[in-house]
């Protein structure tokens, strides 16, 4: 597919001709642990990333959440930025933590109260609320009994969801159970640069079905509430996967890895399935005990939406297991090693640009699951080494030419018949990168973080320009 060229017309930034479908939203989204701060204030109790980020070696620089973008105090700031982007919907997620500190039994209502005064502010900007229920931030209190491996987490995870839902199901109505899964289970429990940091087979794949079957009971527990319009739906961070040559070997590894980043997800949620390449890739790790009776049709009730982050492909090869062993591997050895494509253009995080991968996958999607329910594009964007220039401004020329190059991607998906709804950027502000700490900036608002002084970048004026463009246009379309 041809990609077209982006030209920037004016330092502000202007997008030029980006068709998208009349009433398609745009948004920008966050998550609770990466700009919340105010860890140990009213009531809230620690979480995992609390605990991990605490730990020596784990976070770049000791980097925590403790303050992050201090959002917590400065919430009004923060919506006033996104009413003047003029955004129709924010995605944000709730801290578990701070409404519920235990994971289990009472609610903090002083906790709900902060989650109160933030959707009613943008309820009085016209900005929807699109909630997450979880992201990342598991409170250290389920974790010390066993976490996302133990099925009970499932069960505590679908009381949380109801006990949030009983509070705010009057004024959201956009509700998404999980944000990226696959780096919940993946990243913290089979190759530990993730909290809580574990590096296990069968823990880690249970843990990826106790997270699917919580979201599938939490799907029952919305619905049994359910109120007028409201949506429901998961999100997953899904890639393109090629394999690297045409040798059998490759394709083989690049269908493992296909396997693992989507279809492990994918095919529960979508299909009420596991893949059968699953189960032999992980014949020596377990048995899929964890799997009974029931659970995939819990997992696969029916959705509203998926919501898709995407990030960048992958082109993947043969490679040696680190573990020779079947039965001593993580979850994630699956001999196999992605593959740089010579001259191709890297983010600040060292991930490759590639927007056409957006249709691909989601062309791929609507290819691969019948049922497949509308889509939001619930992340999109990208690292840069932004700068404060002398005259206070930070330009981010290739932040812009990214988002502009994926929103046309989008376009050709729509084109292409896929049914894409929505587009939320990642992210509102810069924020803690996880395990990269605060040195990863992907935000349209840069933060200082000595100061908390918020400074809108060139991409922050671009994407309220295309904001208004689109809405200008349904006003005319009618
Ligand atoms: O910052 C993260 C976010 O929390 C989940 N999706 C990917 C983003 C960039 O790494």
């Amino acid at each position: 597919m041809a990609q077209r060229v982006f030209e920037l017309t004016e330092a502000s930034g202007r997008s030029g001709g980006i068709e998208l479908p009349r009433g398609f939203e745009l948004g920008v989204a966050t998550a609770s642990y990466q700009i919340e701060g105010a860890v140990d204030e009213a009531g809230r109790g620690p979480s995992i990333w609390d605990t991990f980020s605490h730990t020596s070696g784990r976070v770049v620089g000791g980097d925590t959440g403790d303050v992050a973008c201090d959002h917590y105090h400065r919430y009004a700031q923060d919506v006033a930025l996104m009413a003047d982007l003029g955004v129709d919907s924010y995605r944000l997620s709730v801290a578990w933590p701070r409404t519920q500190p235990l994971g289990r039994g009472a609610a903090n209502p002083q906790g709900l109260a902060f989650y109160d005064r933030l959707v009613d502010a943008l309820l009085e900007q016209g900005i929807a609320p699109a909630l997450t229920l979880y992201h990342w931030d598991l409170p250290q209190a389920l974790e010390d009994v066993g976490g996302w491996r133990s099925r009970d987490t499932a069960q505590r995870f679908a009381e949380y969801a109801a006990l949030v839902h009983d509070h705010l199901g009057d004024r959201v109505q956009r509700w998404i159970t999980l944000n990226e899964p696959w780096c919940s289970s993946i990243l913290g429990y089979a190759n530990g640069r993730h909290a809580p940091g574990a590096k296990e087979g069968e823990g880690a794949l249970a843990a990826a079905h106790h997270l699917l079957l919580g979201h599938g009971l939490a799907v029952a527990a919305l619905r049994a509430d359910a109120r007028e319009g409201q949506q429901v739906g998961i999100t997953l961070n899904l890639q393109p996967v090629t394999a690297a040559t045409t040798a059998a070997a490759d394709i083989e590894a690049s269908e493992r890895s296909l396997m693992q980043s989507n279809l492990l997800f994918t095919d529960p949620v979508l299909a009420g399935r596991y893949p059968e390449l699953a189960r032999q890739t992980y014949a020596g790790l377990t048995d899929f005990g964890f799997l009974h009776d029931g659970d995939l049709a819990t997992i696969a009730a029916p959705l509203d939406f998926l919501g898709v982050n995407y990030y960048f492909p992958s082109r993947v090869r043969e490679a040696p297991y680190r573990q020779a062993d079947p039965a001593l591997r993580t979850a994630d050895d699956l001999g196999t090693a992605d593959v740089p494509q010579p001259g191709e253009e890297l983010t600040a995080m060292g991930w490759p640009v590639e927007p056409a991968g957006l249709t691909r996958l989601l062309v791929w999607l609507r290819d691969t699951y019948p049922t497949l329910p509308p889509i939001y594009i619930t992340e999109n964007g990208r690292a840069c080494d932004d700068v404060v220039d002398a005259g206070g401004r930070v330009d981010d020329p290739d932040r812009v030419r990214y988002l502009d190059g994926h929103l046309r991607a989008v376009v050709d998906a729509v084109e292409a018949g896929v049914e894409v709804r929505g587009y939320y950027c990642w992210s509102l502000m810069d924020n803690f990168e996880w395990a990269e700490g605060y040195g990863k900036r992907f935000g349209l608002v840069h933060i200082d973080y000595a100061t908390q002084r918020r400074t809108p970048k060139t991409s922050f004026a671009w994407f309220r320009r295309l904001i208004a463009d689109q809405h200008g246009r349904n006003e005319r379309d009618g």
